[in-house]
């Protein structure tokens, strides 16, 4: 007899996530059988962005995530430099290289030790006070000093996300939400004080990643070996790069865009063949089938075997995971599977990627250089803004008219991850990766947490409603 669970919200992650899992045996092995995952808030930033001055547009979409704002920022910025047919100089190029690479940083360092490692570690008798406590726990948790190690390590890497905060905010004047990039170039100007600044905290966090991160999670990726082989999903890879090298549209970058399929084949990337699906999403049939840059957001709640606020964001009808692994392995950097352990190998991985090139970024810096470029608004324009978030490719469409924002459409890396099912009936990347996952105890389904957490899903990003009266109770099983 089938089993459901549903768990609401996951905790652990970012905005409002819930999963609904049915389990059952197959082959005498207890496991998911169908998976649903469902965005329960909507929030509507593409709405408010209509009819406001364009430039208005980085500093409001930074406010969809305090995570990522920096994405959203650069995202935004390209759009809009696109349509306005401007392209920032060098030292802007760098001085947001540096600034995204700070947030990169301190999200990777997050998910490890304060989102997922908890999955693994049984903490009891280390951490008995709230937020820790109550929690799932499981037989195959570590325990002992490896555990009380990785507690240690969860309160060093707090200091990390400071620093890292702290040395983005050197050029991005302030994080989350920065300030300084803005549409043209950055209103940082580097010096040689702050560019030592901001080296000596990236020393530190390249320390910590290499002395602490990397072994940490490979100490979990070894101890739990199983989990190469768990949470698969649908084996498409998908990437538009980000961190520009050099100062030109078609500007090679650190991470190249592009896809790679179930066979490992590499294949380009076109946004035009981009299509959001909102069958089961509670948008109007209206929406559905879009390319973002003719995308519209009119929202039917209630609407008839709908389950999320999350459109389901599909390249040419094809399902496609986004995040850290997709950049990592379409760049050749990463030559390991897709499961979740090499979800969480590839994040440190990247760190310390990231962190070696920050380092030639700061010496390219020119003291007294150029940091913006002069522009106008135009009458009537579009651009497309296309890079990568922490957790995968961000894409932003805007289009202008009058002078103002027209239409503005927003498609998230966990729009990708976490989407419903589509018109084809085809589940979403992290529906898919979640059926066939075994479930040893109904009662604490932390393989589904492993797997779901793996994604390091941000619903905030993805999709607000708030039912301050409503108690939620976390896990709910139907029998
Ligand atoms: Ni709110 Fe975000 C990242 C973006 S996730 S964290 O990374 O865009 O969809
Ligand atoms: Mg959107």
């Amino acid at each position: 007899m089938s089993t459901t669970i549903t768990i609401d919200p996951v905790s652990r992650i970012e905005g409002h996530l819930k999963i609904e899992v049915t389990i059952d045996a197959v082959d005498g092995l207890q496991q998911v059988v169908d998976a649903k995952s469902s965005g329960t808030m909507f929030r509507g930033f593409e709405l408010l962005l209509q009819g406001r001055d364009p430039l208005d547009a980085p500093d409001i979409t930074q406010r969809i995530c305090g995570v990522c704002p920096i994405s959203h920022a650069v995202a935004s910025c390209k759009a809009l430099e696109k349509a306005f047919g401007i392209s920032p100089p060098a030292n802007a190029r760098l001085l947001r290289n540096l600034v995204l690479g700070a947030n990169f940083i301190q999200s990777h360092v997050m998910h490890f030790y304060h989102l997922a490692v908890l999955d693994y570690i049984n903490t009891d008798g280390i951490l008995n006070a709230a937020p820790w406590t109550p929690r799932q726990s499981a037989p195959d948790m570590i325990t002992g000093p490896i555990a009380v190690e990785l507690v240690n390590h969860y309160i060093s890497a707090l200091h990390i996300r400071r620093k890292s905060h702290q040395m983005g905010a050197i050029f991005g004047g302030k994080l989350p939400s920065s300030p300084s990039i803005i549409t043209g170039g950055c209103s940082a100007t580097p010096t040689t004080e702050n560019i030592n600044s901001f080296r000596n905290l990236l020393v530190d966090i390249l320390a910590f990643t290499k002395n602490f991160f990397i072994p940490d999670v490979m100490a979990i990726a070894n101890a739990f070996p199983e989990y190469y082989g768990i949470g698969h999903g649908c084996g498409n890879l998908i990437a538009y790069g980000v961190f520009d090298l050099e100062d030109t549209e078609q500007s090679s970058k650190l991470f190249e865009g592009g896809r790679m399929d179930s066979d490992g084949n590499i294949l380009t990337v076109d946004p035009a063949v981009i299509n959001e699906d909102t069958k089961y999403s509670w948008y109007t049939p209206n929406c559905d089938a879009r390319n973002p840059a003719n995308g519209l957001t009119e929202v039917q709640p209630g609407k008839a075997n709908a389950y999320s606020w999350t459109k389901a964001p599909r390249y040419q009808n094809v399902v496609h995971e986004a995040g850290p692994l997709a950049r990592m392995k379409i760049n050749g950097e990463y030559v390991g599977g897709v499961s979740v352990v090499d979800r969480l190998v590839v994040r440190a991985l990247e760190t310390e990627k990231v962190i070696n090139a920050m380092a030639t970024w700061l010496d390219e810096l020119e003291v007294g250089g150029p940091v913006y470029q002069q522009h106008s608004i135009p009458s009537s324009a579009t651009g497309i803004g296309l890079c990568e978030a922490p957790r995968g490719a961000l894409g932003h469409w805007i289009s202008i008219n009058n002078s103002k924002i027209a239409s503005y459409q927003v498609v998230t890396p966990t729009s990708w991850n976490t989407s419903p099912k589509d018109s084809l009936e085809q589940p979403g990347p992290l529906e898919q990766a979640l059926i066939g996952t075994p479930v040893l105890d109904i009662n604490n389904p932390v393989e589904v947490l492993r797997v779901v957490h793996s994604f390091d899903p941000c619903l905030a990003c993805s999709v607000h409603m708030v039912r301050p009266d409503s108690s939620v109770s976390p896990i709910r099983i139907d029998l």
